[in-house]
């Protein structure tokens, strides 16, 4: 029986993706499960897989394709359904002479060409801007050509207000938006907007013609690097953060940690990312704020009584960030479980949206690369990261004399306006003590 693949619904408000792979050919037999494409969205990358085992009769789609939601993009003749139940309708009345079943010539033996690497570049007749949409969470309902044009403009399509249906917006209120901004520069000045953003322009200036200067090449931005650009430069536009620094002293854990992972008979190791993700999970239950979002529409804090926890994973196409589910609630052998295998699947490009969302705080840990210090950025709504450099030996002075000891550098950038620097200062030496006496946590956790 033949079966339709179509693209699934793979998030709120998402519309359509690029396929980055095709991972299987014309004629391949295929296992039920097995991933037939990847699809990037503006979301996430998913796999698309098998539903039933069969051979793949039909494949509509090639690398960098556009493909909408609900787009038939493959066949796939099923093997070992019961064929009572299949193509019922074909079946010829009785008493009729049978035709001789059809059968689909066999693949081309051993023609197939390697598949290419994912090609990124679209297409100009194909492309249906997939510019990313989102902010907070929020879509702009704005067709193609109207985004495009915002994008002319230097304009933030966030930030202007629709006039149509469902606060739709068209070309007419993106050139009334550059008209109100362009006047209001001109009388002195742009107050921010009500949602507490930027003045909405982020324009790039023009880019002189660097190959005046010597060879050079261009790539098209991945849609990670599309997203990871714009919520960087929201939250560095719109939050004034500060950057706290700490160091704990880590040589019991660290010892503890590797006796553990050399007693452990778990294939997952014990990684001091898991340890900050449960230290990080209890800081946020003693201080709530941490864990908070500022809505200065409605004028309040929105505190979140889960404690979800993001972690930046590096990956070969960018920075993505799964999110551990209510860790406030699990053990550090549990966390380290799934942070082990959130990274994993992050780095195979095999997460769904849904783990990437709901995080309430972040933890990115350089440590494994080197580094003293740097200052993450706050990743709007939420308020606070942590920052994880280096761990190294220092002489630290103990009131009598200097001792050898494993310092963590700790950075906490969090948002000024939801945090004061005696909270910020007071959460990152309680997750310092944490760390140092983990009885400390038992007793306050
Ligand atoms: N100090 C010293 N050593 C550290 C360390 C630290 N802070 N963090 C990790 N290490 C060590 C680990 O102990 C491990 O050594 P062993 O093999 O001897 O145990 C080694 O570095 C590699 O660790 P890991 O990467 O396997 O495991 P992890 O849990 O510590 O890290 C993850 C997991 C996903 C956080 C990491 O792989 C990663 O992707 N980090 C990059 C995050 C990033 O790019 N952040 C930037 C975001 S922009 O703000």
């Amino acid at each position: 029986m033949k079966h339709e693949i179509t693209v699934p619904e793979v998030s709120e408000g998402v519309t359509a993706g690029t396929v980055i792979s095709v991972s299987v050919a014309v004629g391949d037999q295929v296992e039920e499960d097995q991933t037939l494409l990847e699809l990037e969205t503006d979301k996430a990358v998913v796999a698309i897989p098998a539903p039933v085992p069969g051979r793949v009769t039909e494949i509509k789609v090639t690398d960098g394709d556009e493909v909408a939601i609900g787009a038939v993009i493959m066949s796939i003749e099923a093997t070992g359904e019961d064929p009572s139940e299949a193509e019922t309708e074909k079946q010829p009345p009785i008493g009729a002479i049978e035709p001789e079943a059809e059968i689909p010539p066999d693949p081309e033996p051993e023609t197939k060409e390697p598949l290419p690497p994912p090609v990124y570049q679209q297409s100009k007749e194909q492309v249906l801007d997939l510019t990313p949409v989102r902010r907070d969470d929020q879509v702009a309902p704005a067709a193609p050509s109207v985004r495009r044009l915002a994008r002319e403009l230097g304009v933030d399509i966030y930030q202007v207000q629709g006039s149509g249906p469902g606060g739709r917006i068209c070309e007419d209120d993106v050139r009334a938006f550059v008209r109100n901004t362009m006047q209001q520069l001109a009388s002195g000045g742009v107050s921010p907007l009500a949602t507490g953003g930027a003045n909405g322009l982020h324009a790039q200036r023009p880019l002189p013609d660097f190959s005046k200067w010597g060879e050079i090449s261009t790539e098209p931005l991945s849609k990670i690097r599309e997203l990871t650009a714009d919520s960087m430069a929201y939250a560095w536009s719109t939050i004034p953060m500060v950057t706290q620094y700490d160091k704990a002293g880590v040589e019991d854990l660290e010892e503890f940690r590797k006796e553990y992972n050399y007693r452990s008979t778990s294939d997952a190791k014990l990684t001091m990312t898991a340890i900050l993700v449960k230290v990080c999970a209890a800081a946020l239950k003693t201080f709530p704020q941490f864990n908070s979002s500022l809505d200065l529409v409605r004028k309040e804090l929105i505190f979140k009584h889960y404690q979800h926890i993001g972690v930046a994973v590096d990956t070969p196409n960018g920075l993505l960030v799964p999110v551990i589910k209510d860790a406030g609630d699990k053990g550090v052998e549990e966390l380290a479980v799934e942070l082990n295998d959130l990274a994993e699947r992050t780095r195979q490009r095999k997460l769904t949206p849904a783990e990437m969302e709901g995080g309430g705080f972040i933890i990115s840990n350089l440590g494994g690369i080197g580094g003293d210090a740097f200052t993450p950025i706050v990743y709007a709504p939420q308020v606070a990261i942590l920052g994880v450099s280096k761990a190294e030996m220092q002489p630290v002075w103990n009131g009598r004399e200097f001792e050898p000891r494993l310092m963590l550098p700790l950075s906490l950038s969090y948002d000024h306006r939801v945090i004061d620097g005696a909270a910020g200062a007071r959460f990152l030496r309680w997750i310092c003590q944490a760390l140092e006496q983990p009885l400390h946590l038992a007793m306050k956790g």
